[in-house]
């Protein structure tokens, strides 16, 4: 079977409900061995995914005919994590056969609604960062872009979260223990990798010997675009053991730490690492990185010889890499042993091979969040690679670093890939960040603001060196997922209403700025945004058991749980919120219901701790009928990609509060404001362009600006001052710690109050409380005035043109990947 879309130049005929179906209970009989009267929604789901798989790979045939024919270069997106999210809905969309796919399925007597709750969520990432990723990957491949995206295909995605007690609980997620018909197996593309050894001199050549192996298994997931026939492949690695050799039986006095004996070879693909901002450390994980690496690296280099030429000295005209953050960087390193060891060039033409083909974007300032790996660990598990790494660093240093700074031996010292020891004796830290500076052409930050802060904070001495070299590409999402599937009636005004196709250019939604005073446009987008929130309600029944109303303010904040996204501040306000209205329960304020997603890693105690703490408020303020249902408060288990898409079109109020300087873009932001919700925010990541774009008068910009955060830092901070001065802070805080939230445990929430009193309250929680406050008195003010209210929601969805990682793919291009 074969697609079309209308206003596709494509020469495949269009398929209507009738092929549709009949190619469905084609896969059920054929494929799955069910009859029609056995098929539940589950079976249908497999058989129509079967369906749209089939339609993937006849246009992904077709994409790599062009692309070999063609003389573009090809983009490689390397990526820890990709969290795509389901792909049914998504795929049916991209290929505009979701309306026709309705029908078909209605026809055979199950909704397509139904069938599309039985997918399981790849959750193959943590959050903001791999989602950045399958947003980009569906950029590309509707740009026609010749691109592919390289990661791992854990077994295990990120945990499952439940509630127990209010805390949180962790199982693991199977999540294609069932089936995944979007993954395919291409054994003829298997690598192997090479592990531990010894690097010993032959003739005058570095050969890596003794060496363990794994092997690395392509599972290809097809990836569609909008209004095109390109269809282009996420490759995902999967472990192996080698030749029935597992690194268990390894020698095991090779061995530096006994936990290392826990590797074996399937165990590398097993599990995504669930920290976000955050580096776990362990052997495993570098095994993972370098795994993925080696696999991808040979892969495409094989193409590159395939499609052009045995030798790679041109490669770069056909090669980009794009590490996604420093969890690829090894890859520089082992490019460089290709060029050098495998094909022979000399160190000097490796690397400038290597710079012109790879680039970095950093996607965080946490310091704490910069990855570095004990030196005596690669040496251990990568030896050869340690050895380059060396290389690089000297000649860096001694010829780049000197040429700017001759002489200057502290310079040297600050900018060394290779870290020198705090206290003589410990282990010297190899600095991957810098690692993928120095190897690279480019590297970008995520948003205006973040970008100036690598230059000027995080990388000043590599922005002198090399003025051109670090660039921003702000972030952006794909309109696609996250509002004509996920919004479908907001999607359909909007047609209704604009010319043109926003779905391909989203600045096209600029044209719905003339509607925002208009009282029937207002009236139809805010009873979409109604018929959204009752959607909510039922899932948030579903889920949490609790009656909220539709026409109470939806304040939400969803993302991962860190102290420096502050849910504890959105906290702190309810508690006072709560109060108020216990002192006056006739208090004018609109109801309002604050709704939280949010996973923590599970050795984050302090944010383990604020989840807790949140529920069990929830459960306090829900059941008091003294307040007259003005607040509820909610907190969805186990956020995901799907969870998104029922809460975002469903939002009137987005929480974007971190810390000014610490959230590097945030992407939640661009989709709560793409659905028509207000901000309430910081000045901080996207934000800030966000705020230029919907103008101050449609967004609650407060708090400290970057540069007030390190005045404040500056002069001394010491947040019991504040403690001491605001009575309603003091109130708070102390039933916190009073014990009378959780009986049973009443120094449960002592981590959250020390974070906050004793330990110097290093995210500005409490400086930034009272303006936090006051911003949500002017929320409450401005719901008061519907017209104004909806004209400010309005604006904010026409205004979100730049968001759209359409723009963010076609500045890599230009900016980073030279396309013309
Ligand atoms: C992150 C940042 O924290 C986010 O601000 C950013 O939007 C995202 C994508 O660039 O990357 N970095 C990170 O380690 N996790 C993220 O979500």
């Amino acid at each position: 079977m074969s697609v079309n879309k209308a206003g596709q130049n494509d020469t495949m005929p269009v398929v209507d409900s009738e092929d549709i179906a009949q190619s469905v209970v084609r896969h059920l009989q054929q494929s799955l061995g069910v009859e029609l009267d056995e098929a539940g929604p589950a079976e249908y789901w497999e058989a129509l995914s079967l369906v749209v798989r089939e339609i993937d790979l006849q246009r992904i045939r077709a994409t790599r005919k062009k692309e070999r024919e063609g003389k573009a270069r090809r983009i490689y997106y390397l990526s820890l994590e990709f969290l795509v999210g389901r792909l049914l809905g998504n795929n049916l969309h991209n290929l505009g056969i979701f309306k026709e796919t309705e029908k078909a399925m209605a026809k055979l007597g199950t909704p397509l609604v139904d069938i599309l709750e039985n997918e399981s969520d790849p959750s193959l990432g943590n959050g903001g960062l791999g989602r950045l990723a399958a947003c980009f990957m569906d950029s590309m491949t509707t740009l026609d872009m010749p691109a592919m995206g390289y990661g791992i295909n854990y077994r295990f995605g990120l945990f499952r979260q439940s509630f127990a007690g209010g805390k949180q609980v962790e199982t693991p997620d199977g999540w294609r223990e069932d089936s995944f018909p979007w993954g395919i197996e291409r054994a003829k593309r298997k690598q192997h990798v090479k592990l531990y050894g010894l690097v010993r001199e032959h003739a005058g050549k570095a050969v890596w010997e003794d060496t363990q192996e794994v092997l690395g298994m392509p599972w290809d997931v097809p990836v569609t675009g909008y209004g095109t026939g390109t269809v282009n492949t996420l490759r995902l690695w999967e472990s192996r053991a080698a030749h029935g050799f597992d690194l268990n039986s390894f020698d095991a006095g090779r061995y530096q730490d006994s936990r290392s004996q826990e590797i074996s070879a399937e165990n590398i693909s097993q599990v995504l690492y669930p920290n976000d901002n955050h580096p776990a450390g362990k052997e495993l994980r570098l095994i993972q990185q370098y795994f993925f690496v080696a696999c991808s690296l040979a892969d495409l280099i094989e193409r590159y010889k395939r499609e052009n030429s045995e030798s790679l000295k041109n490669i770069a005209d056909k090669v980009a890499i794009q590490l996604n953050d420093t969890h690829p960087a090894i890859a520089v390193a082992e490019f460089m042993r290709v060029l050098m060891d495998e094909e022979n060039v000399v160190f000097s033409r490796a690397l400038e091979v290597t710079r012109e083909v790879f680039a970095y974007t950093n996607h965080t300032l946490l310091p704490e969040a910069l990855e570095e790996w004990p030196q005596q660990l690669i040496t251990k598990v990568l030896p050869r690679h340690m050895q380059i790494i060396h290389m690089i660093n000297y000649h860096f240093l001694h010829s780049e670093v000197e040429a700017v700074w001759p002489g200057d031996d502290h310079m040297k010292r600050r900018l060394s890939i290779i870290e020198e020891p705090d206290r003589p004796g410990d282990d010297q830290m190899v600095r991957m960040a810098f690692l993928s500076v120095v190897g690279s052409h480019k590297v970008n930050g995520v948003a205006a603001l973040h970008s100036r802060l690598v230059q000027e904070k995080l990388f000043p001495e590599f922005h002198h060196m090399w003025p051109e070299k670090i660039i921003n590409v702000t972030n952006g999402v794909t309109p696609r997922r996250w509002l004509d599937y996920c919004n479908p009636e907001l999607a359909a005004l909007i047609d209704e209403t604009i010319e043109g196709d926003w779905r391909k250019d989203l600045y096209k939604l600029g044209a719905m700025k003339a509607y925002a005073d208009d009282p029937a446009f207002q009236k139809r987008f805010a009873a979409i945004k109604h018929d959204n929130k009752k959607h909510l309600a039922a899932v948030i029944k579903e889920l949490c058991d609790v009656d909220v109303s539709p026409d109470a303010i939806f304040d939400v904040q969803i993302k991962r749980l860190h102290e420096y996204k502050r849910q504890q501040m959105n906290l702190l306000h309810i508690m006072a919120l709560y109060r108020r209205l216990l002192d006056n329960p006739d208090l004018d304020v609109p109801p309002r219901v604050f709704i939280f997603g949010a996973k923590a890693a599970p050795g984050y105690k302090v944010a383990k701790t604020i989840i807790h703490a949140i529920n069990r408020v929830a459960e306090r303020v829900n059941n008091d009928r003294r307040i007259k249902d003005k607040l509820k408060v909610v907190f969805l288990p186990n956020y995901r990609v799907s969870l998104a898409e029922k809460i975002i079109p469903a939002a009137d109020v987005s929480e974007q509060i971190s810390t000014a300087g610490f959230e590097a873009s945030g992407t939640g932001n661009m989709k709560f404001a793409l659905n028509g919700a207000l901000t309430v925010g910081t000045l901080d990541g996207a934000n800030v362009e966000i705020a230029e774009e919907v103008g101050d008068d449609n967004i609650f910009i407060f708090g400290l600006t970057v540069e007030q955060v390190s005045e404040l830092r500056h002069r001394g901070y010491n947040p019991r001052d504040i403690y001491n001065r605001s009575e309603e802070l003091r109130s708070v805080i102390d039933w916190l710690d009073s014990g009378d939230l959780c009986p049973e445990e009443p120094e449960a929430f002592r981590p959250l109050v020390e974070a906050l009193l004793d330990q110097g309250d290093y995210f500005l929680t409490m400086a930034d409380y009272q303006a936090y406050s006051d911003a949500h008195e002017r929320i409450a003010e401005t719901w008061k005035k519907p017209e104004l209210w909806w004209k400010m929601a309005i604006t904010n969805s026409a205004s979100m043109g730049k968001f759209s990682s359409d723009r963010s793919i076609q500045d890599y291009g230009k900016a980073i990947w030279n396309m013309s």
